[in-house]
């Protein structure tokens, strides 16, 4: 084995000589960072040299692609897109593999960024679905494999420059009045839905439906109207055999009175079976169908939801 920092030079080439195993893992210098094989240290640090020698000894090539590709998505994130060009036109890496790592540098991305991902990303973000709650409700098999979909989801919410998740969906269920899911799209955010997990066997729902903070209540819009759909959700453990992987259990309209305050709503929960093929879950989606309107923004707000 090749262990701690890559040799260099004659000693690599003595070591392979030696039956080193060019694919073995080894010391990663980063706190808490995974393994790194020989190539990738030598990646990191531009060796050439030691990389053509170790190309030339039977380095594994996905370990290669393996680095390139984790070097596109830190180019992207970091916002160097000269680097990420370059990786992608001398054919180095691309954005396949974990759909969900894609449109999370494009949800959390700039606009260069996001045009970076429309242009060399999969198909399902160049032609529009562009977020993970609709690829689920799509069926889409490959978002299926994610046995736990990371909930709360919304299908958008508003970018803060300073902070990109002060709006995030996560927001309405932080149990802080001050804090929002805000809906991120241009004009009232109608048809703008957001999903959650419901546990257990809740009565009620309470909203707050607006942003939270007086000041900012009435400048906001206000949510007037919903529908809250209840699905059964299988977390599976087996084999993908069919593309239901959310099925329709209930929907229900819910009115709220323009109040800065939580508004207390019942709620019927169907009690299910257990599925043969995994865990059942209920995921409630609360899609927006009219609302007050702000006096400055057409923004969305949902300061909390609680059910109960
Ligand atoms: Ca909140
Ligand atoms: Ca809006």
């Amino acid at each position: 084995m090749i262990r701690g920092i890559p040799a260099t030079g004659n000693r690599a080439k003595l070591l392979i000589e030696a039956s080193a195993d060019v694919n073995s893992g080894c010391f990663n210098p980063l706190p808490g960072g995974e393994d790194w094989t020989p190539i990738e240290l030598a990646l990191s640090r531009g060796n050439t040299a030691l990389v053509d020698l170790l190309l030339e000894n039977g380095v594994n090539r996905y370990i290669v692609s393996r680095y390139y590709r984790r070097e596109l998505y830190s180019a992207l994130r970091g916002k160097k897109l000269d680097y990420a060009e370059t990786l992608v036109s001398e054919g180095k890496a691309d954005l396949g593999g974990d759909k969900l790592k894609i449109l999370q540098v494009y949800e959390r991305g700039s606009a260069e960024v996001r045009e970076f991902i429309r242009k060399h990303g999969p198909a399902a973000i160049s032609t529009g679905v562009l977020n993970l709650l609709d690829l689920l409700f799509a069926g889409d098999t490959e978002f299926a494999e994610y046995v736990a979909p990371p909930l709360p989801l919304a299908t958008t919410f508003l970018h803060d420059k300073k902070n990109a998740f002060r709006y995030a969906p996560d927001k309405a269920f932080d149990g802080d009045l001050s804090t929002s899911w805000v809906e991120g799209i241009e004009g009232d955010g109608l048809g703008q839905r957001l999903a959650f997990f419901i546990e257990g066997n809740p009565k009620w729902i309470s909203i707050v439906p607006g942003y939270g903070v007086k000041k900012y209540y009435k400048t906001n819009n206000r949510l007037k109207k919903a529908t809250l759909t209840l699905y059964k959700y299988v977390r599976l453990l087996a084999q993908i055999d069919s593309k239901t992987f959310f099925e329709k259990l209930t929907s229900e309209q819910l009115e709220f009175e323009d109040a800065l305050k939580y508004q207390k709503l019942p709620v019927t929960i169907p009690s299910l079976p257990v599925d043969q093929r995994g865990g059942t879950e209920i995921i409630g989606v609360l899609e927006i169908i009219e609302v007050y309107p702000g006096t400055k923004w057409d923004d969305t707000c949902i300061a909390e939801i609680r059910l109960h």
